[in-house]
């Protein structure tokens, strides 16, 4: 029997709550937390500004800073030269003391911990919480909140995060993990911006194209070319034309414009299934050619669940047929298993209901996964117990849908990064008083 599989977009009525949290100039804000005095101040966290060197990029910005033209991954040398340090402009008549800001190194040692205590709230607030990075987290609420409370419960995580920890936090709340993202960007800093389901599509409609989730800087300048500005008017493109021009991504991007995003909050590390999939130049009614491909994704699929000692009680396809139909099916076993062969046999067996149909995309998935060592079962051993049920809830995509990684222009600067984990400032207790002295402050 076949579930009902992966789950398209939701509907209203199953539209999941799902949460972002993004700590506003973050770094800086650690900063200001044990250096109070810096509040309000022009102030720029960052490697290399130091006399004698020269090489070194910000790390962020304070909202301030941000107003001189000072961003996260700009240059050092071409953050003085917009930003001049007040250390060197209280000593330079050409300079303006009034103009010029505050730059600190990286401490990485202290970041990590307050983003700690922010992670400590936000695990409080929700029953799921992914953290994507050092300052933001997805979180999803949909068994804690209702629609009609979201606003209310984004201010109560805000003012908790602000009162206990010291750093300002903005939030977004909307149906999908890209809208949410999308939504607590908006307002920043200090935000608080809740999307409800049926509102993502008129909410993004006049959006420049690159708040859409995944695109970047150079996305937008291909998309402007294709007369693409806003996030409506990816919305309402042609995908076939996305998608020859940007491969799967120009359907993602297509997809989260239009609110589609199906993608399910997990906690890092334990995803709720594995999956691979891929697409066909032209779409093909080969059976070989779709077969040979269901194989070599089974195979792929199977091997990452090995690697990562996960076992796996159910085992779905997908089919796209064209243009964008998404067939799903999936069957259980007795018990969760790790036989990379059944994957592939399970696999094809589902596969045979499409024999002879056109297929542009197929994918292969692992799901209602358990990690604990030594549990597997064995294929006989659950005496019946076992049924085909569908799977419910598993809507998880490890895998099939890319990570929350930044998006393009937002360069991480190894540099920078690579520098500061060596902890630059190895004393995080540094002036956690608050006190500072005159040369601290002038630095
Ligand atoms: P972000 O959340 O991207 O930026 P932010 O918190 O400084 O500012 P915003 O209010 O816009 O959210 O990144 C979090 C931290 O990661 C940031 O404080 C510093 C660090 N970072 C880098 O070191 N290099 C970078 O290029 C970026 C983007 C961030
Ligand atoms: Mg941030
Ligand atoms: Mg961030």
């Amino acid at each position: 029997m076949d579930g009902p599989g992966l789950p398209g977009t939701p509907t209203e009525d199953d539209a999941r709550i799902v949460a972002h949290v993004d700590m506003d100039c973050f770094y800086a804000a650690c900063e200001r937390l044990r250096e109070p005095a810096l509040d309000g101040e022009p102030l720029v966290v960052g490697m290399g500004f130091e006399p004698g060197e020269s090489h070194g990029a910000v790390a962020t910005a304070s909202y301030e800073a941000r107003e001189y033209g000072v961003d996260s991954a700009m240059a050092i040398t071409e953050a003085l030269d917009r930003l001049p340090r007040k250390v060197d402009a209280v000593e330079d008549p050409d300079l303006s003391v009034e103009d010029a800001g505050f730059y600190r190194p990286v401490d990485m040692g202290f970041y990590e911990s307050v983003s700690e205590d922010v992670r400590e709230i936000l695990h409080d607030h929700a029953g799921v919480v992914r953290e994507v990075s050092i300052d933001e987290a997805y979180l999803d609420v949909t068994d804690e909140i209702e629609w009609k409370n979201a606003d209310e419960w984004g201010r109560r995580i805000k003012t908790e995060i602000e009162e206990s920890v010291g750093v300002a936090a903005s939030v977004g709340v909307a149906p999908t993990m890209s809208a949410a993202k999308v939504a607590s960007d908006h307002d920043k800093p200090d935000g608080l911006v809740v999307i409800e389901p049926g509102e993502v599509r008129p909410f993004f409609a006049d959006l420049p194209v690159e708040e859409v989730h995944g695109v970047g800087p150079v996305t937008a300048a291909e998309l402007a070319e294709l007369d693409v500005e806003t996030a409506g008017d990816l919305a309402a493109a042609d995908p076939d034309v996305l998608e020859d021009r940007f491969g799967e991504r120009g359907l993602e991007i297509y997809g989260y414009a239009r609110g589609e995003d199906d993608r399910e909050v997990t906690p890092r590390g334990k995803p709720k299934s594995l999956s691979r999939e891929s697409a066909f130049t032209e779409a093909t009614s080969d059976p070989d050619e779709v077969a040979d491909r269901v194989r070599s994704l089974a195979d792929s699929v199977a091997d990452r669940a090995t690697s990562k000692d996960a076992l796996y009680q159910t085992i779905g396809i997908k089919v796209v047929t064209p243009p964008f139909d998404v067939n799903t099916r999936a069957r259980s076993l007795p018990g969760p298993v790790d036989e990379p062969p059944l994957v592939e046999e399970v696999a094809l067996d589902l596969l045979s209901e499409f024999e002879g149909e056109r297929v542009r995309k197929v994918g292969v998935r692992v799901s209602k996964l358990s990690f604990a060592a030594g549990e597997q079962a064995s294929l006989g051993g659950f005496g019946g117990e076992g049924n085909d049920a569908p799977e419910a809830s598993d809507a998880a995509d490890e895998a099939g849908i890319p990570d929350d990684t930044p998006s393009e222009g937002q360069a991480t600067l190894a540099g920078t990064w690579a520098e500061s984990a060596d902890g630059a400032d190895t004393d995080s207790s540094r002036r956690l008083d608050g006190q500072t002295t005159i040369e601290d402050f002038c630095r």
